[in-house]
């Protein structure tokens, strides 16, 4: 596939103004009408033929400026419509389009999922729509009339304000007209035709405009997208005082569909969501789903501002508006939970997901210099890494010049469509602040490691603290990184506050040489440095700290984030040496510290108590080891560790159970508190259970009988599926009885199958794969099984006789003639197959390499299956 690069990028010839949709739906005949008011562009290249995007459409009618179009004038093919000499002035097109919204499994551009018309166009499914300049630089004024069966979809909506609604006389058919008064890309368009049920309330901004925020969903599920609809309101409010944006027209639309390829999309005005992260009941959804939706909801609304009201020049950009908006939805579900424990679950991800994807085939600059297909580059690098660089940014400029900062990249960009280059401006001139060295983060793949040593000098009560930073794979030539590292000191009884150093400001020390060294004055004794508090920087610390100096900073270090860390690396070195068949005697020192500091504060912060005692993953260990991993040496190492645990923190562990227990009749609520607390009563049952399966089994089993919410009743499932044996299966059994209804529950149940550490799982995937709630049509469903598999059974998917590789690949291609972007994704599993040991790389490389072989393989597979292997 033709390859494309930023450093070809140039403007578009030609630009549309204003862009009027008829769109007439119909299940299998959508006749879409589009009348473009074009120009050629002042700078572009002047008599430019006139060559706009297709993807397998069908051309019924063209009309230029009125008069239809002689077959000489123009050249049409399901992928272009060329007019190979357009009008030198301002002219109209007028373009007619058949569509068959059923048949279109690909979910990009017009299509049903459960009878409901609904639109995706990020990054190019415009294009499927009508012919197009469809190219994120090139924005327009949308005027969208909808047409429909009213019976079939009474509901219909599009971009901005509605204007104008009514029957279409001795039809059956009615319609109704969006006009959205912002200039936007073509991604940014989505109607919605259907039936379904509508939750509505009023929010009034800080400018006055009252605003009517709805959220639809399913018809019968409204009582479920009451938390959706809080939490779009709460993102309203909170980016007025946080960083000073109001919402800007008088409808907010947030639509729950089943069929999706991504979580949701910020179409103006019309969020189109995954009904994943949009319905919740305490019966059906967990605490992690409620927190997710809250995060979702906030990410699409965010975009508004950053993403719509000022776009992406090119979608080299993409990390402008997405790595900006994680990090503005990150700091929204901080200020709605707690800062420190979000904080932990924001780096779990991007060490579980970021640091993989960067170290293995698929690396890539968080903004890339080329691509051959864009939708595989929305990458835990494009949001996760994109998040960590405006954070530090942050910390490097300080609060208030960041709020300055981001106040003027809004104001001289808006209606634009703008680059790395204008985001890094607007904080250079609030900020005073030279960031050409800075935006080095944004060039070049790989997670640079920052190695730390330190010396005390007892004399002059001295403590000098040497880094050293080196980036993999980057060449000679390849400048040092800005790298702040927020920092302090603690010593045995606590942090040591008086200790100073003229390089360290707001505790921040700014590492922008390859080596550098600190030297803190008035330090009483030799203390242990807390370095990168609250990852400060997207790095790998390498530190010599032993396990006694580490369970320091787990007692006294006031940074809430390096105390967690602080028991991650314990655990992370226990588990290595384990795999390595060293010693393991500091594990009991381990033991007594987390027994220590569940006595002293599991009660008071139960949920940053339950992120203490979650172990590393299984990927964490394989990260950390590096080359050469084993994955059931792994497992069986991180198991040893939990069974470590389990024994020696028994009684605490059953006692806290008890006191965490919620009285009969408590109302169910979603808050971080009340979750909190249900996680670490969970965090401490999968702990007992692997140290005593007996007593697991029991408690899991009288949890899952008690259960009032959805968190509790999957969480003692959870336990079960570890446990083989009858009551497993039979709570399985319960359990798909139960929720035979729920569609979404029943990815919970597939997933947990899925993730079954044990020989038959794959098999078990097999009769699941044919089971009658399963459907490879719908994206959640394949995630749930083959996605989970994949990405969190690593014994399982890294069988040493292939069968788990053999059974993503034939899923892969399986996918791939009818949705190519999520089979694209599903084999982003195999990324780090070139850690394994040589058994397993060479049956993994076999298989990538049949992906490979087949023919006819669509550009998103044939893209990352090639990478894979290159
Ligand atoms: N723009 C694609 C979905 C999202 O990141 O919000
Ligand atoms: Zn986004």
């Amino acid at each position: 596939p033709p390859t494309v690069r930023l450093e070809d990028y140039r403007p578009s010839d030609h630009l549309i103004d204003r862009v009027e949709l008829d769109i007439r739906l119909d299940p299998h005949d959508t006749r879409v009408t589009a009348t473009l008011a074009l120009r050629p562009n002042p700078v572009g290249r002047p008599g430019a033929p006139l060559v706009l995007d297709g993807d397998d459409l069908t051309l019924l009618a063209l009309e230029l400026d009125g008069q239809a179009l002689g077959p000489d004038a123009y050249r049409a093919d399901p992928s272009s419509l060329t007019l190979s000499t357009p009008p030198q002035r301002p002219f109209t097109l007028r373009i007619e389009t058949r569509l068959d919204p059923t048949a279109n499994t690909r979910l990009m551009g017009l299509y049903r999922s459960n009878s409901v018309y609904c639109t995706q166009c990020e990054a190019d499914g415009f294009r499927r729509i009508t012919y197009f300049l469809d190219r994120p630089d090139v924005l327009s004024i949308y005027t969208t009339r909808i047409e429909a069966e009213r019976e079939a979809a009474p509901i219909l909506l599009g971009n901005g304000n509605p204007s104008e609604a009514g029957a279409v006389p001795g039809t059956g058919r009615h319609y109704a007209v969006w006009h959205d008064p912002m200039p936007k890309p073509a991604y940014l368009f989505a109607l919605v035709g259907g039936r379904l049920d509508r939750v509505a309330k009023d929010f009034t901004t800080m400018e006055g405009r009252r605003v009517e925020i709805a959220v639809y969903v399913e018809p019968g599920k409204g009582d479920r997208a009451a938390y959706a609809l809080d939490a779009v309101e709460r993102s309203m409010a909170w980016d007025e005082t946080a960083f000073g944006r109001a919402y800007d027209l008088d409808v907010f639309n947030v639509v729950a569909v089943s069929d999706f390829n991504m979580g949701a999309m910020e179409n103006k005005g019309l969020n189109i969501f995954n009904d994943k992260y949009v319905l919740a009941s305490p019966e059906t959804a967990t605490d992690a789903d409620y927190a997710a939706i809250e995060a979702i909801i906030a990410h699409e609304y965010f975009h508004n501002w950053s993403g719509n009201r000022v776009t992406c020049r090119d979608w080299f950009q993409l990390c402008l508006k997405e790595g900006l908006t994680v990090f503005r939805d990150q700091e929204f579900s901080s200020d709605m939970r707690s800062r420190a424990v979000h904080r932990i679950a924001e780096v779990r991800n991007l060490r579980a997901r970021q640091f993989p994807e960067d170290a293995g085939p698929l690396a890539h600059p968080v903004r890339p210099k080329q691509y051959a297909e864009i939708n595989n580059f929305y990458t835990a690098t494009v949001y996760e890494k994109g998040a960590e660089i405006v954070r530090m940014l942050r910390t490097l400029i300080g609060d208030a010049a960041f709020r300055a900062g981001m106040d003027r990249y809004f104001a001289e960009n808006d209606g634009k469509a703008a680059t790395v280059e204008d985001f890094l401006e607007a904080f250079e001139a609030a900020s005073g602040r030279d960031l050409s060295r800075f935006a080095e983060w944004y060039e070049r793949p790989g997670t640079p490691r920052v190695a730390a040593s330190g010396s005390y000098d007892a004399s002059a009560q001295t403590y000098r603290l040497a880094f050293r930073q080196t980036r993999p794979g980057a060449g000679a030539d390849a400048p040092p990184l800005v790298v702040p590292i927020r920092l302090g000191l603690v010593g045995s009884d606590g942090p040591l506050d008086a200790a100073t150093s003229e390089r360290v400001e707001a505790g921040v020390f700014v590492l922008e040489a390859a080596e550098d060294a600190v030297t803190f004055e008035n330090v009483a004794a030799e203390p242990v440095p807390s370095l990168f508090r609250a990852f400060s920087a997207p790095v790998r610390v390498a530190s010599s700290l032993d396990d006694a100096a580490r369970l320091t900073l787990l007692r006294h270090d006031p940074d809430s984030f390096n105390r967690w860390e602080a028991a991650q690396r314990v655990a992370l070195g226990l588990m290595a040496r384990q795999v390595r068949g060293e010693s393991t005697e500091t594990a009991d020192a381990f033991v007594a510290a987390l027994g220590a500091f569940l006595d002293a504060e599991a009660l008071h912060d139960p949920a940053f108590a339950a992120q203490i005692l979650a172990l590393p993953s299984e990927g964490d260990l394989a990260d950390e080891i590096g080359t050469e991993t084993d994955p059931d040496a792994i497992f069986s190492a991180r198991q040893t560790l939990r069974r470590r645990l389990g024994t020696g923190l028994r009684e605490r562990l059953m006692s806290l159970r008890e006191t965490l227990a919620e009285p009969a009749g408590t109302p169910f609520s979603p808050d971080a508190a009340a979750a909190g607390r249900r996680a670490l009563r969970n965090a401490a049952l999968d702990l007992i259970a692997a140290a005593d399966a007996q007593a697991g089994t029991a408690l899991a089993e009288a949890q899952i009988e008690a259960a009032t919410n959805m968190t509790d009743r999957l969480a003692g499932l959870a336990t079960l599926a570890l446990l083989p044996g009858e009551a497993r299966e039979a709570a399985l059994t319960a359990f798909a009885e139960r929720y035979a209804d729920e569609p979404l529950v029943l990815d919970k149940w597939f997933a947990i199958q899925a993730m079954i550490p044990e020989d038959g799982t794959v098999a078990r995937i097999r009769r699941l794969q044919s089971h009658p709630a399963f459907a490879m049509t719908n994206p959640n469903r394949v995630r749930s099984l083959i996605g989970s598999f994949s990405l969190a059974n690593p014994t399982q998917f890294n069988r040493p006789d292939g069968a788990g590789y053999a059974l993503v690949a034939e899923t892969v291609l399986a996918l791939d003639g009818t949705n190519p972007q999520v089979a694209a994704r599903l084999m982003t599993a195999f990324g780090p197959w070139r850690r394994l040991e040589p058994g397993r790389r060479a049956v993994a490389e076999a298989a990538l390499r049949r992906i490979v072989a087949t023919p006819g393989l669509s550009r998103d597979v044939s893209d990352i299956a090639t990478r894979s292997v290159a």
